[in-house]
């Protein structure tokens, strides 16, 4: 929705490049008449405050996965580390198109810290969810991203690799059955479209029209395998055809792209119109988690894609535009610091779960009547 950037990479890479501009491409051009000094209208009908907004959330998402970061080398992290480095306008501008004061519901993937970040969620619990604490949201059952909130409208992940898209079907299927005017949003990575809970869910949502938005982030690889190693299909989106609903493709790096494309599926899941597929263009530019080294990906495209940095992009679009000056958006980052410093000191030296307890809150206490289907064999 920009007009071209002499940031973009100059030669395709060898992984799918983003699209440049979708549908509404040029809707954000400043107006030929304007004055040079004049801000451009404001885009996507979002005002000042929210423009910052989308900023600062981009910048916490980035800057507590170098915290995290950190904490992993000191082996202070449990687990692995998955970084979203390249796609927080992929997590933040999509999450933010939902309507939080009416319920909307969100499943988000273990790259999408940003979109837990919109809904709600708070650094220190990301921490205390990383380093396993007995204080975190799981009481350390659960590690990194796996956990929920049904206050804050988000669901614990149970798998990256396309259970999400049935589970939620199911979750939008009660909204519609309960009258309710709720919106459901999952993420599925380009290698899990090639599962068969992919389909069976998208299936289900697009036969019953389920006020679903699907988000098919194409970051170029899964774990190790390329996008053309995995699948015939070229773009997505066009995955929607087999199901019958709209495909659309956006920049995965332009946050306002990324804004707009998923208003308009939300809007129309609102609507009664059914489900949306969105393919958005990124690129991980970090490993499947903090242990790979990515041998297997060309420098030369991790150098193209560095330099389509999204935060860096947007930064630059607020300068150029006059959406927010150099004072507002270093406040912003001070904000980040501040609350990032406060976040690691409370949740870094709190105690791990006692061993004792490790059953506790895992089973269901009473424990469930015995299953029906389960009969003693009489003795004697
Ligand atoms: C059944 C199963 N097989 C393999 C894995 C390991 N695994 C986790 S994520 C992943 C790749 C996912 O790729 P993609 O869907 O493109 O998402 P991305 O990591 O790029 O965000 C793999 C192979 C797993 N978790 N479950
Ligand atoms: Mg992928």
């Amino acid at each position: 929705m920009t007009a071209p950037d002499a940031r973009r990479p100059e030669a395709a890479p060898s992984v799918a490049p983003p699209a440049r501009g979708g549908p509404e491409a040029g809707a954000t051009a400043r107006p030929a008449a304007a004055r040079a000094d004049a801000p451009s209208a404001l885009p996507a009908g979002l005002g000042r405050p929210q423009l910052l907004e989308l900023y600062y959330f981009m910048r916490l998402t980035r800057a507590l996965e170098e915290r995290l970061t950190n904490l992993y080398r000191q082996g202070k992290v449990i687990g692995g580390l998955f970084r979203s480095l390249g796609q927080e306008a992929d997590s933040v501008g999509s999450a933010y198109a939902l309507d939080r004061g009416a319920g909307d519901f969100l499943s988000p993937l273990i790259r999408n810290l940003g979109s837990l970040l919109v809904m709600g969620a708070r650094p220190v619990d990301v921490l205390r969810q990383y380093m396993a604490k007995a204080t975190s949201p799981t009481r350390g059952r659960e590690l990194n991203v796996h956990f929920g909130d049904l206050e804050h409208g988000f669901l614990g992940q149970i798998s990256h690799l396309g259970d999400m898209v049935p589970v939620m079907a199911g979750i939008t299927l009660t909204f519609r059955m309960r009258g309710e005017r709720r919106v459901g949003l999952v993420y599925v990575g380009d290698g899990a479209m090639s599962t068969g809970a992919f389909h069976e869910g998208m299936n289900l949502a697009a036969s019953r029209r389920l006020p679903l938005v699907v988000i098919a982030e194409n970051n170029g690889y899964a774990y190790s395998t390329r996008l053309d190693r995995q699948t015939a299909v070229k773009r997505l989106a066009d995955k929607a055809k087999a199901y019958g609903v709209p495909g659309e493709r956006a920049d995965g790096n332009d946050v306002l792209a990324v804004f707009e494309v998923t208003r308009r599926a939300v809007e129309r899941a609102r609507a009664g119109e059914g489900v949306t597929l969105i393919e958005l263009l990124t690129y991980r530019r970090k490993g499947h988690a903090e242990h790979d080294n990515q041998s297997y990906v060309p420098k030369e495209e991790l150098a193209r894609w560095e330099r389509d940095d999204p935060i860096d992009r947007y930064a630059a679009q607020l300068e150029e535009r006059g959406w927010a000056s150099a004072e507002a958006r270093a406040a912003a980052d001070a904000r980040v610091a501040r609350e990032l410093d406060a976040a690691v000191a409370e949740a870094e030296h709190e105690p791990l779960p006692e061993p004792v307890t490790a059953l506790e809150a895992v089973y269901a206490e009473p424990a469930a009547q015995p299953a029906a289907w389960y009969r003693e064999a009489p003795r004697g």
